[in-house]
């Protein structure tokens, strides 16, 4: 029987989640970039525990020494979405990247098939290669995909379920059964009023894009030496920026826009 060497065994592990998250985060911003909402919310990874590794091969009569190879989570990334209807999106999006980088080998919908205890999420195992120590290696890693609402569930009952050593009380079962349906209805709630959430995120991101825009403009100007404009052009922006109103701010953009265009300054 081999025997793992636990000072170096999980590094791959984490080379291959750290890159995950990177890339995932990406491509949250690059929603963010293009101003549209991003269906990835929150992007988590972790490696197991090899006290929590050491417990599932037990409990499934895995060798010690094949943990490493039949568990499929041990490397891990959570992403979280806002709505439901996200979650088909995130899944899309790694099912898109097969050929590259990720390549989806099986999905799991809890979303639609609830677990008996009431847990809700869409689970993606997918083959992930790294270059470590000079050597192409090919990692499994699980990517759960679920709303902030599952996700508040399901921590707070992986908590009691540790507590419980796994054998949670028949009466804490049922709460937490109610707990999962109240979830449910919270995420379909949500679901009808997206349409107003999308827009206000929408305004929101207008808003910082557009005094990103404003300051970067500004801060142009005052470098090719319009000096004296810069603090009626602060003024102004502070006036506008506090009124809150986008169309303002986009037209005050505008006219610093021509002005640099007028002036030929060129962008630092
Ligand atoms: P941890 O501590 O989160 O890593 P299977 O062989 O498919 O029957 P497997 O491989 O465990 O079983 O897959 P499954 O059932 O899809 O569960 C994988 C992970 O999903 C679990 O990992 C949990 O993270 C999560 N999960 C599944 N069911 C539940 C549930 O009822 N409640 C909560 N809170 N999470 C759940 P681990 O290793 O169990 O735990």
């Amino acid at each position: 029987m081999g025997i793992i060497n636990w000072n170096t065994a999980l590094l791959p592990y984490e080379q291959a989640v750290d890159e995950m998250v990177l890339k995932l985060k990406n491509v949250q911003r690059e929603f963010k970039r293009a101003q549209i909402h991003s269906p990835i919310e929150q992007v988590e990874g972790r490696v197991k525990s090899i006290a929590s590794i050491l417990t599932k091969a037990g409990s499934r009569n895995i060798p010690v020494d094949k943990a490493l190879d039949v568990l499929e989570d041990i490397a891990g990334i959570r992403i979280i979405c806002r709505f439901v209807e996200d979650i088909e999106k995130v899944a899309a999006i790694i099912r898109s990247r097969s050929d590259y980088d990720m390549k989806v080998i099986q999905e799991e919908d809890y979303v639609t098939n609830t677990k008996s205890s009431g847990y809700r999420s869409y689970h993606m195992t997918v083959e992930y290669k790294i270059m470590y120590e000079n050597q192409l290696r090919i990692l499994k890693c699980e990517i759960q995909i679920r709303t902030l609402a599952m996700n508040f569930w399901a921590t707070i009952e992986h908590s009691l379920r540790y507590k419980y050593d796994g054998h949670l009380p028949v009466e804490l079962q049922e709460r937490l059964r109610n707990c999962a349906e109240a979830a449910f209805r919270l995420d379909t709630e949500m679901t009808t009023i997206r349409g107003e959430l999308l827009q206000a995120q929408k305004t929101q991101q207008t808003q910082d894009f557009l005094v990103n825009e404003i300051v970067k403009n500004i801060h142009n100007l005052y470098a090719y030496g319009k000096v004296e404009h810069m603090n009626d052009f602060n003024k102004q922006f502070m006036e506008i920026f506090q009124e809150g109103n986008v169309d303002k701010l986009s037209e005050f953009n505008q006219k610093l826009e021509t002005m640099a265009e007028i002036y030929n300054v060129r962008y630092v």
